[in-house]
């Protein structure tokens, strides 16, 4: 398979430490000038940009978390004025305020190379027709895909959301060659074409690229057997860009290569911040290093991994991230939209007579993510008028859905019943990861 820029991403350990730590200095210089934010943190920390020296003073640096980003909402902690700002994206979730990130002429072109190197790194070339199932929006997703689809030359469809029908006509009429969305959509549309008994060689597909939510070696499986395509996977957070960080290689499927001349990464202990080895799982941390507009420096992305620095046949040198395997809190990501537990206390807590005691139960069922809220309500309303009990449920069910964007279903439950997941500070119970498809 081609890869995208072999200059680049097959370089020797020891020159990309040493860009690493070039770029690393300079970034450190810039937010030191241009984010007060920054500036104060350092400052607190008694820290000057001087003392960064190597790539292991990384961690002397402060970590920097979403509510950092959401406290300076929408542009504190952008680095160029405004008018330098050619793009800006939103992150997913929050009813409050999301965070927002912003990219200049630079910025793009760098995020344009990087989807491309992830895109060959998936299989595709120009002689594809890629189609884009992400929706066009705030989010960083479709745009962020769609550029560097456009950037390897293929011919590219912003096909974005809607019925699994309409991506199969789409795909059959425009002969589709790459699939690019979420891997629960693709599974949709996977199942969709064998429901209606659409022959596979109607179509012309031959690769997926699937990213923004979890997903499983058995569900690539699945999806890789029923679209008859090879499928790889994707990894990006719109804080330090959007899609583009990372991705697997059609080759090995083993670890998906991070885009390390831009991005350093980290893996944290998240209870105790302490920076563990190659080969443990913890909470990857991310310093972009050449971000303009939006500089962040070990930025806690609450995903759980680990990294890998063995050489990869493929020949890539860049160091491979695991599939991410869980999360740090309780965040759960559906369709591509990232979903916080706090979004439904605070809607429980608007409604009378209803503590905040829930779980949230996210499965999968034919193909379709599916979220439960189980909500402990007094006795007496359990064993009380039937009516009111029904409409208390619907209220619950219309404000969350509201609330969060998405079909819900609210079950009731007796006091105490959640006592267990409670104690232990979870809130949510992903199935999704046991479901084998
Ligand atoms: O989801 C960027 C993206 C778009 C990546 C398209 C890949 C493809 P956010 O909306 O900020 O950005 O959500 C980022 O999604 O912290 C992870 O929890 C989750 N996530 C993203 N990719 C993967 C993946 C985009 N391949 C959050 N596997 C991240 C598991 C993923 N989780």
């Amino acid at each position: 398979m081609p890869i995208w820029n072999p200059r680049v991403e097959t370089m020797s350990r020891v020159d990309l430490e040493q860009l690493q730590l070039e770029r690393l200095q300079a970034v450190v210089n810039r937010i030191w000038d241009s984010v007060a934010f920054y500036r104060r943190r350092f400052e607190q920390g008694g820290l000057i940009p001087e003392r960064i020296r190597s790539l292991d003073d990384l961690r002397l640096l402060p970590l920097t978390v979403k509510e950092d980003l959401r406290t300076g909402y929408p542009y504190d902690l952008f680095a160029v004025p405004l008018r330098e700002v050619v793009r800006i994206h939103a992150s997913s979730g929050t009813t409050g305020h999301p965070t927002v990130v912003g990219y200049t002429k630079n910025d793009l072109r760098h995020w344009r190379e990087l989807v491309a190197r992830v895109l060959s790194a998936g299989g595709m070339t120009k002689e594809d027709v890629i189609q884009i199932a992400f929706s066009y929006g705030l989010l960083t997703d479709a745009f962020g895909l769609h550029q560097g689809a456009e950037e390897i030359g293929a011919s590219v469809i912003p096909m974005s959301g809607g019925a699994a029908e309409q991506q199969i006509s789409i795909m059959q009429d425009f002969r589709t060659t790459a699939l690019v969305g979420t891997p629960s959509y693709a599974l949709q549309i996977a199942e969709a074409l064998e429901e209606k008994g659409v022959a596979r060689s109607s179509l012309h597909l031959r690769w997926g690229m699937f990213g923004a939510e979890p997903w499983s070696e058995p569900l690539r499986q699945r999806i890789e057997s029923l679209l008859g395509i090879s499928a790889t996977d994707n990894y990006g957070i719109s804080e330090v860009m959007g899609p583009g960080v990372s991705g697997e290689c059609e080759e090995q499927k083993n670890g998906l290569h991070i885009n390390e001349d831009h991005f350093l990464c980290e893996i944290i202990d998240p209870d105790s911040g302490e920076v563990l080895p190659p080969g443990q799982t913890g909470e990857l941390v991310i310093t972009t290093l050449t971000t303009e507009a939006l500089p962040i420096i070990r930025y806690c992305t609450g995903d759980l991994t680990s990294l890998h620095l063995q050489p990869c046949p493929c020949g890539r040198t860049f160091a491979r991230m695991a599939r991410i395997s869980g999360r740090t809190d309780d965040t759960f990501v559906i369709g591509g939209v990232k979903v916080f537990p706090s979004q439904i206390e605070e809607v429980l807590l608007q409604i009378e007579g209803i503590e905040p005691n829930y779980l949230v139960v996210v499965d999968r069922e034919s193909g379709a993510d599916t979220v439960q809220v189980q909500v402990e309500v007094p006795g007496a309303l359990l064993t009380g008028d039937v009516r009111h009990l029904l409409r208390t449920q619907e209220i619950l069910r219309q404000r969350l859905e509201r609330a969060l964007g998405l079909t819900i279903e609210v079950k009731l439950v007796e006091p105490r019943t959640i006592a267990g997941p409670r104690e232990r500070k979870q809130k949510v119970i992903d199935r999704r990861k046991e479901v084998t498809p």
